[in-house]
């Protein structure tokens, strides 16, 4: 994978999304595209779409399977990314400390020294969702404190959430970019 580059006033971005299995990260990745109606299979490998983030940031999004035996391959996805986009399912409260024990795994590679996460707290119009607070509180994001990240909540259902997730999306990679 690339890195950011400025073409005029055209960044380029590299951008991987990840997550537990059935988080909704294949439903996010079309949801952004534009597409209406989403039916997705257990993702095998990864599916890769071009996007356009505010702020002229053309994305390269990289929507890789969580299942268990998939995640040891998430590394290998990893050399050159400009941000991270990981996905969580808000209505998952059992496999929260997975997810977050998966997250710190993904963050202790060398390759994503410095590069600015954003966690997106999906399926939040789903009854029985945790809030924004509440998934704050359980995860310790705390322990991110060494990278640049965001926590926003989402539905990639109904869409809500996610103009503002390609807005924070695109200013986390702007200032990933003014430090490199
Ligand atoms: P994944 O790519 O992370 O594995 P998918 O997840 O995108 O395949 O989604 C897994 C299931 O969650 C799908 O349901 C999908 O419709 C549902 N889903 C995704 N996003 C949302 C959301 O924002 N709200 C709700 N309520 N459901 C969501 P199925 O039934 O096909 O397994």
């Amino acid at each position: 994978m690339g890195s950011v580059n400025s073409r005029g006033s055209k960044a380029e971005a590299q951008v991987v999304m990840m997550g537990l299995d059935s988080a909704g990260k294949t439903t996010l990745l079309y949801k952004m595209k534009g597409h209406q109606v989403v039916e997705t299979l257990p993702t095998v490998g990864f599916n890769v779409e071009p996007l356009e983030a505010p702020g002229h940031v053309s994305l390269t999004l990289w929507d890789i399977g969580g299942q268990t035996q998939l995640r040891a391959s998430w590394k290998d996805h990893l050399e050159g990314t400009d941000a991270l986009v990981y996905v969580l399912d808000s209505t998952d409260e059992a496999r929260l400390p997975e997810a977050m024990a998966e997250l710190m795994e993904v963050l202790d590679s060398p390759c994503m020294v410095g590069v600015p996460v954003l966690v997106l707290a999906n399926k939040q119009e789903a009854p029985g969702a945790l809030s924004l607070l509440e998934i704050r509180d359980r995860l310790g994001l705390e322990q991110l404190q060494d990278c640049c990240w965001e926590l926003r909540a989402c539905s990639a259902l109904t869409g809500a959430g996610l103009p503002e997730a390609l807005q924070s999306l695109g200013k986390l990679l702007k200032s990933h970019r003014s430090c490199r």
